[in-house]
């Protein structure tokens, strides 16, 4: 397993590491992978300028009459040779990311009501209904019978309701029911209400080809139903199943960090979306015969971690300690203490088998959606799963009977409470006798705590890794703000110390004393990005309970995504806004400032009863 010398880069020149991480771990290894010659996306990002025309979406690629540039000083001196505007053009482009970023989602909660369907007809048999309360409070939201009615009878007639989320194409997708009713009229009237997930992304594809919806205005509606139907369709659907399969979250201590790793173990990583074969790994790596090949070999036993949002679903349910966010996949592998690296789907960038043949390190694709070239692809079947992940297992055993490099893990690691679901929110806030947002909405009238941000999504090597997530949420915590998260964010912040109840230290008065009288962080970590649907569902609660407004556009909530970088952050910023919540952006927005579809998202949806869009790079500015 010695250095691979095909992969090594030539040196190139000398950016600040300290600039591009605030992660002292992914820091520590970039310093390793520089000293080795090995590249990564940072190094990339600092050698790649960002193209300034396509980072404002004013070229249009569509068609083999361009590609068409509008980066003229006046954006409306131009148009495409068609004779598209920079409004049809940036509205098409934002349209697509939407799409994707909604079909990204759709695909994983179609995948996992396929696989609750599997185990109601019988034909999974790996995986089981383990919280039935959820069950039947799912169930009951959507009209279904639930009493004195077996099990799995419920979860079928659920099955069919929800397979509405992906395929009705007429009427309205069955979670509107938990809409806000002032929310849906204001849907209604602007004729946003989504149908089925396949329906909408179709639509909203068709009409981006060349010569389709040269309105604007018009395509921006089609963008709201598909991101609609994402955060209140395949989404919700996803966070819903997974908690019916694999139980609800409550809190539960978990460790976070590359100070996870151990020397004297066998290291497997799990790094994707869905949870299902981070769970089946569970299961392996607890098996008396994988512990005893691993302890034949010499190794002190078998090191389960995850890493991005399937990290978080596990880090959530079972405190399964989590390496790190997006932009430390590749550094972990640095470390050259991790024996495999098993992947799903989403955020899997293509630079990590390269880095991983430099170390040694095999990485595994297992989902027919997300080959990659070089990795080593071994099939994840939901009726035999155990086949592909005692097969990881087993290969990561004999790369930690071969390791003849040397490991350096770096020393840190956090111990934080993460788990909290919407379901907990409410008993913590209301206890078990009357389990309600009531708490939350009186210390929000009586000023002790002045509004709920969601501080979500990725991290960009664009911007210095977790930094403007960490700034950002002491800001709002430090002005009695309470902070929801997700995603790479809540490892970010997981990371500096921030999931913890002491950390109600940094709050203000206001949300310092809610904390303590309740013993809850001042950032509670709700898991995956497909779990922010679970802000909407606590907003929804929020209005219900009464006292803040009438619709989720009258609540003191914000969302933010400071470091965002794929199109489902765009997807779910869309959803957030036109659900009706102020939602900030940081790194840089698809858009030319100053064009109609500019005003239209950043100022008008607001006007239409909805929320609007802003941009901001600078964390402490984040209150202007
Ligand atoms: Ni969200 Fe999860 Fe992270 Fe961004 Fe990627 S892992 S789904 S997209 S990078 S938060």
């Amino acid at each position: 397993m010695a250095h691979n010398n095909e992969n090594k880069i030539p040196s190139r020149k000398k950016a600040n590491i300290e600039d591009w991480t605030s992660c002292k771990s992914t820091a520590q290894m970039l310093r390793k992978a520089r000293v080795d010659q090995v590249e990564t996306a940072f190094e990339r990002a600092a050698d790649m300028k960002a193209c300034p025309i396509g980072a404002k979406s004013a070229c249009c690629k569509h068609c083999a009459m361009g590609p068409c540039r509008l980066n003229s000083k006046d954006p409306y001196a131009k148009t495409g040779v068609c004779g598209a505007t920079i409004d049809t053009i940036q509205s098409r482009n934002f349209a697509r990311m939407v799409a994707t970023g909604t079909a990204a989602h759709s695909s994983h909660g179609r995948n996992m009501l396929n696989l609750l369907k599997g185990v109601v007809d019988g034909k999974i048999k790996g995986y089981a209904i383990k919280d039935t309360t959820k069950l039947n409070e799912v169930a009951q939201s959507l009209g279904i019978e639930t009493e004195d009615r077996e099990v799995h009878a419920i979860a079928r007639d659920l099955c069919s309701e929800l397979e509405k989320v992906f395929h009705m194409t007429e009427g309205e997708i069955p979670f509107v029911r938990k809409v806000p009713k002032k929310t849906l009229e204001v849907w209604r009237k602007l004729d946003i209400v989504p149908r089925g997930a396949m329906v909408e992304v179709v639509e909203l594809l068709q009409r981006t080809h060349a010569g389709m919806d040269q309105d604007y205005q018009n395509l921006t509606k089609q963008i709201n139903r598909t991101a609609l139907v994402d955060g209140w369709g395949g989404s919700m659907v996803a966070t819903e199943i997974s908690d019916i399969l694999f139980g609800t979250p409550s809190p539960v201590q978990g460790e976070v960090d590359m100070g996870c790793l151990k020397e004297d173990q066998v290291n497997i990583i799990v790094h994707g979306h869905e949870p299902y074969l981070l769970e089946s790994m569970v299961e392996a790596v607890n098996d008396p015969n994988l512990i005893e090949a691993a302890k034949e070999v010499g190794a002190a036993g078998i090191n389960l971690l995850g890493m991005c949002c399937s990290g978080l679903e596990m880090l959530s349910r079972h405190g399964i300690p989590h390496a790190g966010n997006f932009m430390s996949t590749e550094a972990v592998l640095v470390t050259g203490a991790v024996d495999a690296f098993g992947v799903d789907v989403q955020c899997i960038q293509q630079g990590l088998v390269k880095v991983g043949k430099c170390y040694g390190t095999k990485i595994f694709t297992t989902n027919p959606s997300c080959r990659i070239e070089g990795a080593e692809h071994i099939e994840f079947d939901e009726h035999n799963p155990r086949t592909c992940t005692d097969s990881i297992v087993k290969q990561a055993i004999d790369r930690f009977k071969n390791r003849n490099l040397e490991i350096e893990i770096p020393p840190n690691k956090s111990v934080g409470v993460h788990g909290f679901s919407h379901e907990y929110i409410n008993y913590m806030l209301g206890g078990s006798f009357r389990a309600s947002y009531a708490p939350l909405n009186d210390n929000i009238i009586n000023g002790r705590i002045r509004g709920v941000a969601g501080v979500v999504g990725c991290v960009n090597p664009r911007v210095k890794q977790d930094w403007v997530h960490i700034e950002l949420v002491k800001e709002l915590i430090k002005n009695d703000i309470l902070v929801l998260q997700t995603g790479c964010s809540q490892v970010a912040l997981a990371k500096a110390g921030l999931c913890t109840p002491e950390a109600a230290y940094y709050a203000g008065p206001g949300l310092r004393e809610v904390c303590e009288t309740v013993g809850m962080p001042p950032v509670l970590g709700l898991g995956a990005c497909v779990d922010n649907t679970r802000i909407l569902i606590a907003c929804a609660e929020m209005v219900k309970v009464g006292g803040l407004g009438d619709s989720i556009a009258d609540l003191p909530v914000a969302g933010a995504a400071p470091e965002w970088y794929s199109e489902k952050a765009i997807a779910i910023g869309q959803y957030f806004v036109a659900s009706g919540v102020y939602t900030v952006f940081g790194v840089t927005f698809p858009i030319v400032d100053e064009t109609k579809f500019h005003t239209l998202l950043f100022k008008e949806m607001e006007k239409q009863g909805l929320g609007k869009w802003g941009l901001q790079r600078i964390p402490m500015k984040w209150r202007d």
